[in-house]
């Protein structure tokens, strides 16, 4: 027999736990100081999640699922975009969606029940948030081909979870991605779970990364904990796909720290302590011991900064309890340009009975 291809998967790694450069930084982390927008948004997405999470514990939320210990991965990709790009998120981008211009107070909406909390002022092209799992993944093929079709030199960053991987429709959009080499980056944030089923529950494939192998196109591993090497790997891949090369795949390996939603219990199938280790190499942690160590980052500095984050989510939690509720029929008003006549009797027929009930 004879070999007749042979494939292999990297892996980019900048910082290690301890915050140690492993590696020359990339241009963009020069000066250690330019990396205190990634560390503010990083440090301002955990203090959304806290808050959103006791606003769900307070009833004044519904379900919702954190980023807790994954701050990195939204962030990171986020940073590698330029601002006419799309992202096609899933749920646990609040970091990307922060740092693309999407407010908080559209995100408490969204996870409150409002469909206005979809709608961007920002970015306006942006998806919104995706909880069917992988559904986005063809969605950002589309759109993809669109771009591609215009000829507009732009791409799209698709994120997905680890568990999103094992599902067919993701397969038949890094096939046609890869087919008609599409202007588009798949982001997997593998945080070793989903939901109670472990990353070697769900696959047998060695990397997530591979699985572009399939489709034909390159695939990398990055250490989702650093966000330089997140951002670094996103930027080329970007590239790649501006340049009309095709598609990428970049699996972000990291670790779900929190439960998978607020309406989860984690401890109930995973060991405490294998948690406690991962807290040992969490984004936030890593990235601080590098800014202290290079950058003289101060103590004083960090309190200010944790200080201002916290404020602005009060602020936004404030100015979102403080919507006035939507009407009951704006439950038909988010989905179509024009309703199917179906609905729209039942619009008509809502309307009727409230205004019979007063
Ligand atoms: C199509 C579909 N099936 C099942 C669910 C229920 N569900 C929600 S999240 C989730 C696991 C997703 O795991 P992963 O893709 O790794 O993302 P993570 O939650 O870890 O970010 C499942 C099965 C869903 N939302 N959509
Ligand atoms: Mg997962």
């Amino acid at each position: 027999m004879t070999v007749i291809a042979k494939f292999e998967i990297n892996f980019s790694r900048f910082l290690d736990s301890e915050g140690r450069p492993v590696a020359a930084l990339p241009a963009f982390a020069a000066r250690p100081r330019d990396l205190l927008p990634l560390y503010r948004a990083m440090l301002l997405t955990r203090s959304f999640d806290a808050k959103a999470i006791a606003l769900q514990r307070t009833g004044r939320l519904g379900t919702y699922a954190s980023a807790l210990g994954q701050e990195a991965v939204g962030v990171g990709l986020a940073s590698a975009m330029r601002p006419d790009d799309v992202l096609v998120p899933a749920f646990r981008e609040q970091g990307a969606q922060l740092w693309r211009g999407v407010t908080m107070v559209e995100l408490f909406s969204f996870w409150g029940g409002d469909e206005r909390g979809g709608d961007y002022a920002g970015p306006r092209q942006d998806f919104p948030v995706c909880v069917p799992v992988g559904t986005n993944a063809p969605h950002a093929a589309g759109v993809a081909l669109a771009m591609k079709l215009r000829g507009e030199g732009r791409a799209v960053i698709c994120a997905l979870g680890d568990g999103a991987t094992s599902k067919g429709d993701v397969y038949e959009a890094m096939n046609l991605a890869g087919v008609w080499r599409l202007p588009v980056v798949f982001v997997i944030n593998n945080n070793q779970w989903a939901i109670s089923v472990p990353r070697s529950a769900q696959t047998a494939a060695e990397t997530l990364a591979q699985k572009a192998i399939a489709a034909g196109f390159p695939g990398v591993q990055v250490d989702g904990n650093d966000v330089i090497a997140v951002r670094h790997e996103v930027e080329a891949a970007i590239a790649r796909a501006r340049s009309g090369a095709g598609p990428t795949l970049v699996e972000a390996v990291t670790y779900r720290l929190g439960d998978h939603t607020t309406a989860d219990d984690a401890s109930r199938y995973r060991d405490d302590s294998q948690v406690s280790q991962r807290w040992r190499e969490e984004p936030i942690l890593r990235l601080r011991r590098y800014l202290t160590e290079a950058a003289g980052w101060t103590k004083q500095e960090e309190e200010a900064l944790i200080g201002e984050c916290g404020a602005a989510v009060d602020a936004a939690a404030d100015a979102y309890l403080g919507l006035p509720p939507q009407p009951p029929e704006s439950i038909f008003d988010h989905l179509y340009a024009t309703l199917p006549p179906s609905l729209a009797d039942q619009r008509a027929a809502l309307l009727q009975q409230a205004g019979e009930n007063g």
